[in-house]
């Protein structure tokens, strides 16, 4: 408010020196001198002449009617069908790092299910000294944990291959969210079963028609994946899996099996339609890679960005972004205004988490002209995240998945951005 009224694009520096030498009292009164009575000060409002809604209003309460247009949207061209499909999680307008369940980004190969939990059953067969039967209840009776995670689709910014062609970090950047998983770990009901020796991978699959099978390395079943059944708190939504949902920390998003009913301990990988056909990434030699199931390091700044326009003139600007890496925490992310040619350390809100979204900040001083903004992350593995023609040089242009390069907003002297590229 400060900043608008003094409309002259001084800087936050000389605001705040200027406040301490004349008094904030005096500033304040300056103001409000310069703007005249403000009515919404000045006069008795409606919200406090009369009461607001009751307790009883909301018994399970909903986002503020002003906010209805954070909601997860579609990209029409590529979901014309809205059962095998994805929507995007509305980054642009969101901060902090978690994200809610009611717009994190839903991807079904056939619809979101109605499972109840007195219907529930997850089997644990194969290579195993006991195949076991839980029910929900039974899951529930061994000891939880808690972890934050960022689930990403490997098909996040996978339109983006050819050239920048989606205007919103939405839909650039929005097959991405980030929850507190409550859960058992998949190592305790593995452990419950009893792995053979020759049981080497499992083979992860949904109670939903499509049952979406993946096979995972038996490793990483028991390192760090969760059998959850909350998230952010709260039962999982519908169409995040209830009412539970395997986390694969760090890997992509569709080994992340919704509706889990079954695990079986295998001696080679099933190589299903999901782990052949899908999920790899051909290169420009006609061969594909498989088994990419790490998410590399990315970032992406979600304000300003086209959906997100800077809506005041010169001086004080927050950027703001996301950075994550499947392979452990974001140590560093810098951010550029002038499209690589000169790099700022932003600041991270909190230091990096392994395998979660990390926020970060850069607080400048905006001189009203155009911008070149991209951001660029580092992971505690030291990678770097790579521009999109570094990508291109490696990959080729045939890849859907695992585009994790620099995203460019060019934002204009009047606050609008757009999507575009640096050549
Ligand atoms: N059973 C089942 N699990 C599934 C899928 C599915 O269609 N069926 N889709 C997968 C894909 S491709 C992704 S990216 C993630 C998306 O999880 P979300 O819908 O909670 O965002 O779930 C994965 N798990
Ligand atoms: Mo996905």
């Amino acid at each position: 408010m400060t900043t608008k009224q003094k409309g002259n694009g001084a800087s936050r520096r000389q605001f705040l020196t200027g406040a301490a030498a004349a008094g904030a009292g005096a500033v304040a009164a300056a103001a409000a001198k310069a703007s005249g009575p403000d009515p919404l000060i000045t006069e008795m409002q409606d919200w406090a002449s009369s009461t607001g809604a009751g307790v009883d209003a909301t018994p399970y309460g909903m986002p503020i009617q002003f906010e209805s247009d954070v909601v997860r949207r579609n990209v029409e061209w590529l979901t014309a069908d809205t059962i095998s499909s994805i929507n995007f999680t509305p980054i642009h307008a969101l901060d902090g790092t978690i994200t809610p369940q009611g717009c994190a980004f839903e991807r079904h190969h056939s619809g979101a299910i109605e499972l109840r939990k007195e219907d529930y059953r997850l089997m644990i067969n194969g290579l195993v000294d006991q195949e076991l039967v839980f029910t929900y209840n039974d899951l529930e009776r061994f000891p939880r944990e808690n972890r934050v995670y960022f689930c990403e689709c490997a098909a996040n910014t996978g339109m983006e291959w050819a050239g920048a062609q989606l205007n919103g970090a939405q839909f650039t950047h929005g097959m991405i969210h980030n929850m507190e998983y409550s859960g058992v770990s998949l190592r305790t009901l593995l452990n419950e079963a009893g792995v053979k020796p020759e049981g080497k991978w499992v083979y992860v699959e949904g109670a939903d028609a499509s049952s979406n099978g993946r096979s995972i390395p038996l490793e990483k079943a028991l390192d760090d994946c969760l059998v959850a059944f909350k998230a952010n708190g709260e039962a999982l939504r519908m169409e995040h899996g209830y009412p539970t949902r395997l986390v694969v920390p760090g890997w992509e998003g569709n080994m992340w099996v919704k509706w889990l009913r079954r695990i079986e301990v295998t001696e080679v990988a099933v190589e299903s339609r999901e782990e052949t056909s899908k999920y790899t990434d051909t290169l420009a030699n006609g061969i594909s890679r498989k088994w990419t199931w790490e998410m590399d390091a990315k970032s992406v700044v979600t304000s300003p960005s086209p959906q997100a326009p800077i809506k005041h003139g010169p001086g004080p600007l927050v950027i703001t972004g996301l950075a994550w890496s499947g392979r452990g925490a974001i140590t560093g992310v810098d951010v550029t205004l002038d499209g690589g040619k000169n790099w700022q350390k932003a600041r991270l809100a909190a230091p990096g988490q392994s395998k979660a979204l990390t926020r970060f900040y850069l607080d400048i001083e905006w001189n009203g002209e155009e911008m070149f903004l991209q951001s660029r992350a580092r992971d505690e593995t030291g990678y770097v995240q790579p521009t999109k023609n570094q990508l291109r040089e490696v990959r080729g242009l045939n890849s859907i998945y695992h585009n994790n390069g620099i995203q460019t907003w060019w934002v204009k002297a009047n606050g609008e951005a757009e999507n575009v590229e640096i050549s």
